[in-house]
């Protein structure tokens, strides 16, 4: 039995991490600095030249790149190699404005690839395991991800994609898979699958779960947990930065460790960009200092997290960064207070609820309203009118105590809300702001 683990590495000093990241930053700087004129236009602006940057202390001295830096630059304009090294591109699934594309060379592919073997590894994966990928594969970055980390490992990989789930279940348990790597929202749509199947964890062989792309709660967790019989890990990233990865789940589940010798974390307040102590939360901004085609430095990447370089019982000693509460931008102001849909997912398992709502906003007469559906789990559900109306009332109240804004719940009957294989669609803003 072989494992993928890398405790050189993983588990080095932080005089040792900080001297590979400034070795590496000042020369990704200077590679920059020389091929990527948008950046280095943005250097000169903020009067900053390869010279000023001797280490990671200096990193504060670097200007930030930001989405409207990708849309700007879009599509070629970012990029650190020229076309013909380049092998691949990866694009997000985002629904407004253009998409970001990345490019990878396949040194990127490399890195990227041993990222996710690091965090299948720390979920308990070896060469002696069958791997489910049922992340979508094309343009997103999940299943090419996860693909390329399984095959790093060993392990026997089942290149599934999302979507056709009597299917999915089918191969987990034909094939004995015994890790399933998919998104929390696709997992628990699974579970629920297996449930009307009649079938219980006993039936199948899975062990452990890779969930990530999209914000889940630790309730969350423990459902998808309960019903695959399964330990859940989360896993962190993004396109840019080249695709999941970027930070891992251990066995402790308490952070992901972020994968310090490829990407430098800062935590900055989103309004001043002035950097945060460690503990404090803000907006996580990510450099990635041997990313060759898509060289992100100082990237913002918009979710709200925290860091924590404390020991990890792991042994571990990369950073951890706290599961992004949501993103900056998916935050909803309702009537001026700030609304994180993990927040509403939390209450509503709180209370029995399984996290399948969908969140509507609207503007009348300059006044928002703020409805939540919220679907009835088989087992609750009840046609009598009073019942439904104190359900809702009590959700309702619930939901004021944690956000300090009501909003309407409507209580609607199992399976109406519509499900997503991929990153699932949890709010509808129909205000035109
Ligand atoms: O979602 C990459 C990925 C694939 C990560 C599979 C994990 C597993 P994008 O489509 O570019 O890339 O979306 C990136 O998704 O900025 C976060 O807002 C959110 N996100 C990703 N992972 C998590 C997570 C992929 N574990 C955006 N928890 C990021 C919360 C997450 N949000």
């Amino acid at each position: 039995m072989e494992r993928y683990y890398q405790p050189e590495i993983e588990c080095a000093s932080r005089e040792q991490i900080e001297r590979w990241q400034s070795e590496r930053l000042i020369a990704q700087v200077r590679r920059v600095w020389e091929n990527v004129p948008y950046y280095r236009k943005k250097m000169e602006e903020k009067g900053v030249t390869p010279e000023d940057i001797q280490g990671v202390r200096d990193l504060p001295k670097l200007p930030f790149l930001s989405k409207a830096d990708l849309r700007d630059a879009y599509p070629y304009g970012l990029m650190g190699k020229p076309l013909k090294d380049c092998v691949r591109i990866h694009s997000t699934s985002g629904t407004t404005g253009k998409r970001v594309v990345a490019f990878y060379t396949q040194h990127d592919i490399d890195l990227w690839e041993d990222c996710c073997a690091r965090a299948l590894t720390a979920a308990g994966a070896t060469d002696e395991d069958v791997v489910q990928v049922s992340y979508g594969y094309g343009l997103f970055t999940g299943g090419a991800g996860l693909d390329g980390g399984s095959h790093k490992v060993g392990c026997l990989t089942v290149p599934m994609s999302s979507g056709n789930t009597d299917r999915q279940i089918m191969f987990i348990r034909d094939l004995d898979a015994t890790i399933l790597c998919a998104t929390p929202s696709y997992a628990a749509y699974l579970g629920e699958r297996m449930q009307e199947l009649g079938l219980g964890p006993e039936d199948i062989p899975l062990k452990a779960g890779i969930f990530g792309a999209e914000a889940w709660s630790e309730e969350m967790r423990r459902g998808i947990e309960r019903t695959l019989g399964i330990k859940a890990y989360d896993i962190y990233g993004l396109t840019e930065l080249s695709g999941p990865g970027v930070s891992f789940e251990c066995s402790c589940q308490n952070g992901m460790h972020i994968n310090e010798d490829h990407f430098i974390p800062e935590i900055i307040d989103p309004d001043t960009g002035e950097v945060l102590p460690e503990g404090a939360q803000g907006e996580l901004v990510i450099t990635a200092v041997d990313k060759e085609a898509f060289p992100m430095i100082r990237y913002r990447t918009k979710d709200i997290c925290s860091l924590t370089y404390e020991k990890c019982p792991c042994g571990r000693t990369h950073v951890r960064m706290t599961k992004p509460k949501g993103r900056s931008d998916d935050m909803l102001i309702i009537r001026g207070v700030n609304v994180f849909p993990s927040q509403i997912e939390t209450v509503l398992l709180n209370h029995g609820y399984a996290a399948n709502y969908q969140i509507l906003v609207d503007r009348v007469n300059n006044t928002d309203t703020f409805e939540i559906l919220v679907e009835m789990t088989p087992e609750m559900f009840t046609d009598s009118i009073g019942e439904i109306q104190q359900l809702q009332k009590t959700l309702s109240l619930g939901l004021n105590s944690m956000l300090g804004i009501r909003p309407k719940v409507t209580l609607v009957a199992p399976k109406t809300i519509a499900r997503s294989e991929g990153k699932a669609v949890r709010v509808i803003d129909k205000r035109k702001i």
